[in-house]
C-alpha cells in the first residue's frame, strides 16, 4: 500500500538516525550562534547622530549617524505614516544589504504626515504629530516616543544598538566571523559579521506580547533569568519534530511583531528583517525591556503608536495587509490524516459523516496520494480517477484538499523537475549550482519563490490543464515550506545558499514560506479567474510556515502537535499571539498529530476547536483512524454537538472574517483587546474571545469537574447554552455571588464553558446541513443579548461566499441594532457597530448595487430583558401586524430553561430594513 510503502521508506532512509536528528540539541541555542554570542547582552559601542545632517521634509527626517569608535557611517531615516513611525537604518555606503519585499503594502506612502518641530538644540530633536511626540537625541543615538504625554517606546536607552558593518576579511579576525560549524555543518559566511542589535524599552508596560511562532505562554516571559527561562525567544523558521510546550524554541513561522499593553495605552514595534532574529524580555518595576538582534539584514523597525488595541492591529494591517477574505467553505469543518488510503476510503469517510450527521466541508490528502512523492501527480494504483472522486465529492457539497510541498524531486522525467532546472528557477547552493537536500522524495531541489519568474511558473503549475487530475474543487495544502530539509542544517536549508539576486538564505529564511504559500496563492487564484471568469474563486491554502503578510494568502496552522492535554492547553496562547500579531485564521490539529487521544480528550478538544478561526481534525500516519464515530456513541454525540455549533455560528464568524479583512481585526482576543483595563486579564492566556461577543473557557485538564472563569466585569454575560444571565443585573437572573469576577463554574462532559456578551447580537444558521453550502440561504436566527441598560447590536455580512465579486460591492453588511426596546435591521458597515472605536467605514464601490438574498430571519431570541421573559409582545413597526412571541429557550433543544423572549417566524428579510417593537403588554 502506498502508505505503508512511504513509512518503510522513511524508516530505511532516516531510520533512528532521523529520530535522534529532531531531538532538542540538534537545534543551536543562542551560545552556539555567533552573532547571538557576539551581541546578546551586550551594552554596544556609541553612535550618534551628526547634528549638522539632520535634515525634516515634511513626514521625514534623514540624518547621518555613525559608529564612534570607528567611524563606520550609516543613513537614518524616521517617516512618519499617521500613528506609524518607521525607523530605516543602512550603511551609508551602498552594501547591498537586504531590504525584505513582498511585505509592505503600496499604499503605506499615502499616509505620510508632516512633523511639526517642537524644539531643536545641539543634543536633540523634538517632533510632535497629533498626539504623538518623538524626541531623537542625537548622542548617544536614541529615540523616545510618548503618545499623549504618556511615554510609550524607547529604542536604545539601553545602549545595546549595534550595526555590525560589511568588511574585507583581514587577517587574525576572531574565529567565527567568516565560517562557523554546528554539528558537523559548516556556514561558509562569505560576508561575515553582518548582524544588528538593539534595544527597545516599554516604560510603565508589565505585558508584553507577540513575536510568534513559539509554544509558549501569551504573555511573553523573562528570558534573560535562568534554566528555562535563559534563553531568547527565537524567530527562525524550523521543523521541530515533536516540540516542547511552554519554549522559547523557534517554530514554523516568525512574526516579528510585539504588542506592550497597559491599562490606557498599547503600542506595538514591528522590525521587516527577515533574518534569524532572537528577542530577550526582561521586566522591572520600570517597565519592560527587550533586545532583539538579528544576524543580517537592514534596520526597519516600525513602531505602531496605537493608543488602543483594535487600533496598533489597523496600523499593522496598513503596513503588512490584511487577513485575505476566506471563502466560506475553509471556515466549516475539515477532516485530515495522514494517510487516506484510496479512493473508496475518501468517499467513505465522506459518506460517514452523512451516516452520522455530522457536518463537514472538506477532505484532505497528505502525502501518501502522490506517485513517488512527485508533486503534481497521483499514485494511479490507489487513486486512479481522481476527477471522478472530486466530482463525487462536489455533488454532496465538499471539497478536496491536497498537500503540495516545496521540495522537487530530482528526476530528469519528472515534468516539474525538468521544467525546473531548466528555466533555474531552484535555490542554488553556495557554489551556484542547484542545491540538492534529502526529503519526502529522496533527492529533491526547492523552488525559489525569491525569484518572480519562478513564482509566476509555480503558479502556472496549478492551471487545470496542467495538474493532471485537479478540478476546481480542488485546494491546497502547503507544508515542509520552512523549507524543511532532512540532512541540512537543524533540518533546513544552509544559511550560505543562494537565491535569486544573490541574496543569501541567511538573509531571506524567515520568509522563505511565505513566498512560496504566495507563489501558490498566486497559482489557484490564476485558475479561479480561468474557471469562473472575471469574479474567479478564492484560493484557499493551508500554510505551515509564516511571515508579516501571510495573513493575506490565508490559513496557517500550528504544526505536529501531541494527543496530549498539554498541547490542547498551549494551543490557545499559541492561536493568540498569531492573531495578535495579524494572522488571524489559525488553528491547532484536533486531537494532536501524534498519538492517540482519549475520548475525553478527543472530546474536550474538538470543544475548543469549535472556536479556532481553522478548524482541521487531522492525525499522524501511525496514529489510530480517529473520524468523529469512531468513539463510543456519546462521544459521537459530543463531537457532533460541538461540530454544529461551529455551523450554526458560521454567519457570526464569517462577519468576523469580513471585520478582519477589512480593519486587521483578529477572531481568537485575549480578554484585555476588549477590556483593556480590566488589569486581571493583561496574563489570562486560558480563555478568550472569539470576536467581541463569544468567551470561550475551554477544559484542558482531564477528569476536571469545574473550572474558574473570569468574566469581566464592566459588563454582563450570558451562558451560552442555556441563555441564563451570568451577572446580576437590576432584573437580569442571578446564578451566583459576584464578589469577584473569577467564577467556580461546574462542567460535564457535554459542552464547555462559553458564554455571550451582554450588549451583543449574534446570528447564527440553525439548521443542521451536511456542509457549509447547503446552508446558503438557510433563515437565520438573531440572538440579542441585551446588557445593563437594556441595549444590544451586533451586525453581519453576507457574500456569495467564494468569488472576488464583493471586491464590486456584491455584498451586503447588515447593522443589528437593540435600543429603547426597538430591534432593528439597517444597512450599515460592520464597523459601525462591532468596532465603534474605530470610525473607518468601508463603502460600497461607485454603481454597486449590493448582495441580494431571500434568506429570512425564522427566530430573534432577546435576552436579558427587565422583568424577565414573560409579559412582551412584538410587533412590526409601520404594521399593525403582530409576532408570535412568548418566553422560551435559547435554543431548539430539549431540557433548557425558558431563558429569553422568542420570537417565533418574523418572517423579515435579513438583508432589508425593518424594526420589531416590543412592548409589554397589559
Ligand atoms: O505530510 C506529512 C506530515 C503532515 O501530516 C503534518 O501535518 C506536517 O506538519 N508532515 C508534517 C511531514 C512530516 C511529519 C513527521
Amino acid at each position: 500500500m502506498g502508505w505503508v510503502r512511504s513509512l518503510t521508506v522513511i524508516a530505511l532512509t532516516f531510520g533512528a538516525a532521523s529520530v535522534e536528528a529532531f531531538k532538542e540539541q540538534e537545534f543551536k541555542k543562542c551560545a552556539d550562534s555567533g552573532f547571538c554570542e557576539r551581541l546578546r547582552g551586550k551594552q554596544g559601542d556609541s553612535y550618534s547622530a551628526d547634528p549638522k545632517s539632520i535634515q525634516l521634509n515634511g513626514a521625514v527626517v534623514t540624518a547621518k549617524v555613525q559608529h564612534d569608535a570607528s567611524g563606520a557611517a550609516y543613513d537614518l531615516q524616521l517617516t512618519n505614516y499617521n500613528g506609524i513611525l518607521r525607523m530605516h537604518i543602512d550603511e551609508a555606503a551602498s552594501k547591498h544589504r537586504f531590504q525584505v519585499p513582498w511585505v509592505l503594502q503600496s499604499e503605506l506612502p499615502d499616509s505620510s504626515q508632516a512633523w511639526t518641530k517642537t524644539r531643536q538644540s545641539s543634543s536633540l530633536l523634538q517632533l510632535q504629530s497629533g498626539s504623538a511626540q518623538l524626541t531623537l537625541t542625537f548622542k548617544p543615538l536614541r529615540v523616545d516616543l510618548s503618545i499623549a504625554g504618556t511615554p510609550a517606546a524607547s529604542f536604545n536607552a539601553r545602549q545595546m544598538f549595534q550595526y555590525e558593518y560589511l568588511r574585507e576579511k583581514q587577517e587574525g579576525d576572531p574565529a567565527g566571523w567568516w565560517e562557523e560549524t554546528f554539528k558537523g555543518h559548516t556556514d561558509s559566511k562569505p560576508k561575515g559579521p553582518q548582524a544588528i542589535s538593539l534595544d527597545l524599552s516599554f516604560p510603565g508596560f508589565q505585558h508584553v506580547y507577540g513575536i510568534p511562532e513559539h509554544a509558549a505562554s501569551f504573555a511573553l516571559k523573562p528570558t534573560t533569568g535562568e534554566g528555562i527561562e535563559s534563553e531568547p525567544y527565537r524567530l527562525y523558521n524550523l521543523d521541530v519534530f515533536e516540540y516542547n510546550l511552554d519554549s522559547t524554541f523557534g517554530l514554523y513561522g516568525s512574526i516579528p511583531l510585539m504588542l506592550a499593553h497597559k491599562a490606557g495605552l498599547t503600542t506595538a514595534a514591528f522590525w521587516l528583517n527577515a533574518a534569524e532574529m532572537l528577542v530577550d524580555v526582561a521586566s522591572d518595576n520600570s517597565g519592560t525591556q527587550t533586545q532583539w538582534v538579528a544576524e543580517a539584514g537592514v534596520l526597519d523597525l516600525f513602531f505602531l503608536l496605537g493608543p488602543d488595541p483594535a487600533t496598533v492591529l489597523q496600523q499593522y494591517g496598513r503596513i503588512s495587509g490584511t487577513t485575505a477574505m476566506p471563502q466560506m467553505f475553509s471556515l466549516g469543518y475539515h477532516q485530515c490524516r495522514w494517510n487516506y488510503k484510496d479512493e473508496t476510503d475518501v468517499l467513505g469517510v465522506n459518506a460517514g459523516f452523512d451516516q452520522h450527521d455530522i457536518p463537514y466541508d472538506v477532505i484532505w490528502l497528505d502525502i501518501e496520494y502522490l506517485d513517488d512523492k512527485k508533486y503534481f501527480t497521483w499514485d494511479k494504483n490507489y487513486f486512479p480517477t481522481p476527477i471522478d472522486m472530486q466530482d463525487k465529492l462536489a455533488v454532496t457539497g465538499r471539497k478536496l484538499v491536497v498537500i503540495i510541498d516545496p521540495h522537487i524531486k530530482r528526476k530528469s522525467d519528472y515534468y516539474v523537475f525538468s521544467e525546473g532546472e531548466s528555466g533555474s528557477y531552484f535555490t542554488k547552493n553556495k557554489d551556484g549550482k542547484d542545491y540538492e537536500g534529502w526529503c519526502w522524495p529522496g533527492s529533491s531541489s526547492w523552488v525559489d519563490c525569491l525569484n518572480p519568474a519562478s513564482r509566476d511558473w509555480w503558479a502556472g503549475l496549478f492551471s487545470l490543464s496542467r495538474f493532471q487530475g485537479s478540478t476546481k474543487n480542488l485546494y491546497i495544502w502547503n507544508d515542509m515550506n520552512e523549507p524543511s530539509v532532512f540532512n541540512g542544517p537543524e533540518v533546513t536549508m544552509p544559511k550560505d545558499n543562494i537565491h535569486h539576486g544573490g541574496v543569501e538564505h541567511r538573509e531571506m529564511h524567515n520568509i522563505n514560506g511565505a513566498l512560496f504559500h504566495a507563489a501558490t496563492w498566486q497559482g489557484l487564484e490564476e485558475r479561479g479567474r480561468d474557471s469562473y471568469g472575471s469574479d474567479g474563486d478564492r484560493p484557499f491554502i493551508l500554510t505551515r510556515s509564516a511571515f508579516a503578510g501571510t495573513q493575506r494568502l490565508g490559513a496557517l496552522w500550528t504544526g505536529d502537535n501531541k494527543a496530549e492535554w498539554p498541547a490542547l492547553k498551549f494551543s490557545v496562547p499559541m492561536c493568540l499571539s498569531l492573531s495578535i500579531a495579524g494572522l488571524p485564521f489559525v488553528g491547532a490539529d484536533i486531537a494532536g498529530f501524534f498519538g492517540n487521544p482519549d475520548a475525553e480528550l478527543f472530546t474536550r478538544w474538538y470543544q475548543l476547536g469549535a472556536f479556532y478561526p481553522f478548524f482541521r481534525g487531522h492525525a499522524h500516519l501511525e496514529a489510530k483512524r480517529r473520524e468523529p464515530w469512531l468513539y463510543d456513541g456519546t462521544t459521537t454525540d459530543r463531537v457532533r454537538e460541538a461540530i454544529r455549533m461551529r455551523y450554526a455560528l458560521l454567519p457570526y464568524v464569517y462577519t468576523l472574517f469580513r471585520l478582519a479583512h477589512t480593519h486587521n481585526q483578529p477572531l481568537m482576543r485575549p480578554l484585555w483587546y476588549e477590556f483593556p483595563d480590566e488589569a486581571e486579564t493583561f496574563s489570562m492566556d486560558d480563555q478568550f474571545l472569539l470576536g467581541p461577543s463569544i468567551l470561550v473557557a475551554p477544559v484542558t485538564e482531564a477528569g476536571a469537574s469545574s473550572r474558574e472563569v473570569y468574566l469581566p466585569t464592566s459588563t454582563r454575560w450570558y451562558n451560552f447554552h442555556s441563555g441564563t444571565a451570568m451577572k446580576p443585573a437590576s432584573t437580569g437572573g442571578l446564578l451566583r455571588s459576584q464578589e469577584s469576577p473569577k467564577n467556580s463554574i461546574k462542567v460535564d462532559m457535554d459542552s464547555i464553558p462559553i458564554f455571550l456578551r451582554g450588549g451583543s447580537i449574534v446570528p447564527r444558521q440553525e439548521r443542521a446541513r451536511r456542509s457549509s453550502l447547503q446552508m446558503q440561504g438557510d433563515p437565520f436566527t438573531l440572538i440579542v443579548a441585551l446588557n445593563d441598560s437594556a441595549a444590544a447590536s451586533g451586525a453581519l455580512y453576507l457574500d456569495d461566499g467564494h468569488s472576488f465579486a464583493y471586491k464590486r460591492g456584491v455584498y451586503t453588511e447588515r447593522a443589528l441594532t437593540y435600543a429603547d426596546s426597538v430591534l432593528s435591521n439597517a444597512a450599515a458597515g460592520i464597523a459601525s457597530t462591532l468596532l465603534p472605536s474605530l470610525d473607518v467605514s468601508v463603502p460600497l464601490p461607485a454603481g454597486a448595487k449590493g448582495l441580494k438574498s431571500d434568506a429570512v430571519v425564522e427566530r430573534i431570541v432577546v435576552l436579558g430583558l427587565p422583568g424577565g421573559p414573560a409579559g412582551w409582545k412584538a410587533t412590526v413597526q409601520g404594521s399593525s401586524q403582530f409576532l408570535q412571541a412568548g418566553p422560551g429557550p435559547l435554543r431548539l433543544k430539549q431540557g433548557l430553561p425558558e431563558s429569553g423572549l422568542i420570537i417565533r417566524k418574523p418572517g423579515l428579510p435579513i438583508a432589508a430594513e425593518w424594526s420589531i417593537r416590543l412592548s409589554k403588554s397589559s
